[in-house]
Formats: structure tokens, sequence, C-alpha cells
């Protein structure tokens, strides 16, 4: 590879002196030169043509740019909050750059001038913007990307620093953002590119707090204190336990060389990246452009950082995909596997398998196993729920549980016959306000409510608190109030509760 000596912003060798930068600042060509004398990407712009980028979901990486002169790139990225599997049987509402996590792999060549577009999709719950630590300026474009659900922001850089880079999410709680799903990877490639390989990647690491521990069913919440803790429910590759095993492993076949642009978003642990059974031939360390060290084992990828490994497949096989933090892979699911298939080379490797043991519950076997058992564990719930005896039992249940939450605050206002006073606190008994509309019935609880309303024709203008119980809470007194008094409006589930809250 030609080594690309131009790796640092254009700023006078002073200055990056000054800021302990000190590196060989090289002449400039008449090219960057021409960059470098219009700090404002757009005037330049107007010179250049202009292409509509390429961008992939993980794991596929855009084709190498192919170019030899600069040009205007327009990236379109698009905001989607999505409920996805996180494991078997578990769903986990992620916030995405594109649908996917990690987001859109992104492809430009150094000295690229380019116009970002961020979309919010007007589904989304909440602003996002967009933070790429291949931007040269304030918040790496955050402060000009910040958008409101059904909005879009624009932005122009000049990719100055050829390099792997992270982009993420920068809306507060930054934190939770990051871990929810935002981040991704942007290449810049050097000018003359990378040295050519058969297949490239695109995997990305990320540790997610879910308030449930590892294994529970269901749709999970994003956990504060966990992750305040760094105490991580899931640690997984591309947002998703197995999301590249089985089926969706990697491939190759003997006698490619296969590069990884590999990075972690995070948002707090690192990676012990390794591939087991392979040895990294040349691994471009922390994402920069020169390949730092040859014949690595294992490399060391911060949080909001990245590496490029590239190797050679020699022997067939399946080659597993680690954080080397071992528990991290094999009991928070950090494992991926890339299925290499040829010929056999007994001179290099005997051939005898033995991922299965190695493996154990992460194998292809225990995958298939626990992908069986929450299917069954999914029919199990169904036909329980269907099965009008236990319907009926669960719902005397919720009355019982319901009625001595009733008791410890409703009453006070709605009294124990759930007539209400007149002008005063509105009846729950025949409450037409109430039996039209579940939903609102569960925000009123969670959320309290003030302000004029009409229940069955008389009005009211009143504040009542919000009521701090639990989400089961809820649904057990909501289930009470619409069963009481000759109320015969409904149930209200966990599931309606969580459906509710997760809207706001
Ligand atoms: C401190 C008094 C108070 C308590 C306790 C209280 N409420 Fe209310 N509630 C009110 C008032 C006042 C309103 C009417 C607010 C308005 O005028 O906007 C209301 C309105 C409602 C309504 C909508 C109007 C209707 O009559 O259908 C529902 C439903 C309701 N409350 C349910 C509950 C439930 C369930 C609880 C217990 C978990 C509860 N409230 C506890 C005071 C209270
Ligand atoms: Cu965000």
């Amino acid at each position: 590879m030609k080594k690309t000596s131009r790796s640092l912003p254009r700023f006078p060798a002073a200055l990056l002196v000054a800021l302990g930068v000190g590196a060989w600042v090289p002449a400039l060509s008449a090219e960057e030169a021409a960059v470098a004398a219009k700090p404002n990407g757009k005037k330049l712009a107007a010179d250049l043509p202009v292409e509509i980028a390429h961008l992939t979901q993980p794991p596929m990486v855009p084709p190498p740019i192919g170019r030899k002169h600069p040009a205007k790139v327009v990236v379109d990225l698009e905001v989607k909050e999505v409920t996805k599997r996180l494991a078997d049987g578990v769903e986990y509402t992620f916030w995405t750059y594109g649908g996917e996590v990690p987001g859109k792999f992104i492809r430009v060549r150094e000295g690229d001038v380019v116009e970002f577009h961020l979309n919010n999709h007007p589904s989304s719950k909440l602003p996002h913007n967009i933070d790429l630590h291949a931007v040269t300026g304030p918040g790496g474009g955050a402060a000009s990307t910040f958008t409101a659900p059904g909005h879009s922001s624009q932005f122009t850089f000049t990719a100055l620093n050829a390099g792997l880079y992270v982009y993420h999410c920068a809306t507060a709680p930054v934190p939770m953002h990051i871990s929810n799903g935002m981040y991704g990877l942007i290449l810049v490639e050097p000018k003359d590119g990378l040295p050519p390989v058969d297949r490239e990647y695109y995997v990305m690491q990320g540790d997610i707090y879910t308030q449930g521990a590892n294994g529970d069913q269901g749709l999970q919440y994003f956990d504060n204190t966990k992750a305040v803790d760094e105490r991580p429910t899931y640690i997984v590759f591309n947002g998703a336990v197995g999301s590249l095993t089985g089926d969706k492993a990697l491939q190759a076949k003997v006698g490619e060389t296969v590069r990884l642009y590999f990075g972690v978003g995070g948002p707090n642990i690192t990676s012990s990246f390794h591939v087991i059974g392979e040895i990294f031939d040349k691994v471009y360390a922390e994402g920069g452009t020169r390949f730092a060290q040859e014949n690595v084992q294992t490399t060391m990828v911060p949080s909001g950082g990245s590496t490029i490994v590239d190797f050679k497949v020699d022997v067939p096989g399946t080659f597993i995909l680690v954080d080397h933090s071992l528990t991290r892979a094999f009991n928070k699911g950090a494992i991926g596997m890339l299925k290499v298939t040829g010929p056999e080379t007994p001179v290099i490797y005997s051939g005898k398998e033995v991922d299965e043991v190695y493996l154990g519950q992460a194998s292809d076997a225990g995958a298939k196993a626990s992908a069986r058992e929450a299917e069954l564990v999914a029919k199990k719930a169904a036909a329980i729920a269907a099965n009008p005896e236990i319907a009926n039992i669960t719902k005397e249940i919720q009355l019982e549980r319901g009625k001595k939450v009733f008791l410890t605050s409703c009453f006070a206002c709605h009294m124990a016959d759930g007539k209400g006073l007149p002008n005063v606190f509105p009846p729950l008994a025949g409450s037409d306000f109430l039996k039209a509309d579940k939903d609102r019935a569960i925000r009123i609880v969670t959320k309290g409510l003030s302000g004029p309303i009409t229940v069955n024709g008389k009005p009211y203008n009143n504040v009542m608190p919000p009521q701090q119980f639990t989400e089961d809470q809820i649904a057990d007194v909501l289930t009470y109030v619409m069963n009481t008094w000759g109320n015969d409006f409904g149930t209200v589930s966990l599931a309606d509760v969580k459906r509710v809250h997760s809207q706001n």
C-alpha cells in the first residue's frame, strides 16, 4: 500500500506543534491547496461533480470509491425509532440511523465535500442529531443537526482527514441515545484508496442496559442506573444477540482476503476484538490510515473508536468474532461468525471442527435451541391467554389486586362507591369518559389530569395528581375500576400499560 502521509487537518504547523501534535506536515498539492484556501466547503462544492452517497446496512460495506478527484457527496440519513429483536424472545425499542443498528455505513474520499442531510422520521418521539468524528468543526456536526421529529437538517463539511470514524447521536442524555443504537461508521478513504481485498464487512459492538435481566422475555426498557454503573445486560455485535451467527454469519471462500471495519459505539464498554482461529495480517489500529502492526491476535478498540483489520482465510470452517473479554462474548452476546467455505488445507489445519463444544450455548445448535425455546414459550403464553378459564382467573386476580390499589389512593377522591363528589371529583362508576378511551385512562393515572372535562354530561375542572404505581398496579387498578359498580368496560393488561408508556 502506498503510505498515506496526509492524515492531519490543514492547520498551520506552528499550531499543531502548539497543540502537541509534533508531526511533520506535508506540503499541499494544488488540489488540497484549493480546499484549504476555501474554508467554506459550500463555495468550493459548486465546482465539484455531485454524487449521491451509496449507504449500506450492516454488515455490508459500500464499494470502494475508485474516483481520483474530489466530489461533492450528498448523504441522506434517516433517523427512525424501531422496536426489534434484541435476543430470542426479547424486544427493544432501538433508535437508529436508517432502521438498523449500527447505522448505515458511509463511504467518502479524503477531500470530498459532504453535504449531509439528517432526516428525523415523523414517527419519532424525540429529537436527534449527529456527531461525526470525521468532521472538523464544533460538535462534529451536532450543533447543526439537532432535528425534531418530522424535520430535516443540513450541513456541509470537507472530509479533511482520511480514516475510519465513528458517528453517533449527541442529544441529551447522550449515553442513552448511543446505547439505544445511535452510532455507525464513516470511512474517509485515503486519496489513493486502501489496498484492494476480496470481501469487506461492517461490524460494531455496543452495550445495552435493560430493566430485566439478560434473557428476560418481552419488550425491555432502558435502565439508567445500570448504564451509569456500567453494568450492561447485553454486549452485542450489530445490535442483537446472534445478528452474525448461523444463517446470518459473514461469508468468505478459502484463499480470499477479508477486511473488517470494526467500531465500538459503546456507550461505555471497550472491545478486546479477536477472531478465534484467525490472525489479523494487518491492523490499522484505532481506525487510522496506516497499518500499524502485522500478525495481531487481539486488538483493543475504545468506545467511540474503530479499527480496520485485514486477513487472508486459508482454511475452511467457522471463525468466531468475539470481544475476548470473554464473559461479554459467552454470557452477554458479543459473538459473531465468519463461515469460510472451500477445500481443506490439511497442511495448515487438520480440519476437525470443535465449534459446538467450544461455543456451547452460543453454537449454531445452541442458537437453534434457544430460538425454538422462545417460540415455545410464546406459544405457551398464547395458549394460556386463550384459555377462557385461565383468562377468568387472571382477571379475578387482577380485580383483587386492583381493589387493594384503589383503596390506597383513588377512593380518597373518587369515593369507595366510585360515585365521586358532585362538581369536584368525577365519578368512575358509569363514567362515559372512562369507558371511551382505555389508553387515555392509563395516561391519566400515570400523569394526572387537570383542566375542564365533561363526565356524563357534567363539567369538572379540577386537578388529579399523578399516581405513583408500578405498571402492574396501574393495569390492575384500571381493570378494577372498569369492572366494578356495574362497569363492564374491558380489561387493561400490563402490555397495554407498557405500550402507552412507550409512546410518551
Ligand atoms: C387527589 C384526588 C384524586 C385521586 C387520589 C385520584 N383521582 Fe382521578 N381524578 C381526580 C380529579 C379531580 C379528576 C378530574 C380532573 C379534571 O377535572 O381535569 C379525576 C379524573 C379521573 C378520571 C377521568 C374522569 C372520569 O371520571 O372518568 C379517571 C379515569 C380517574 N380520575 C381515575 C383515577 C384512578 C384509577 C385513581 C387511583 C389510581 C385516581 N383517579 C385517583 C382526582 C383524584
Ligand atoms: Cu438521538
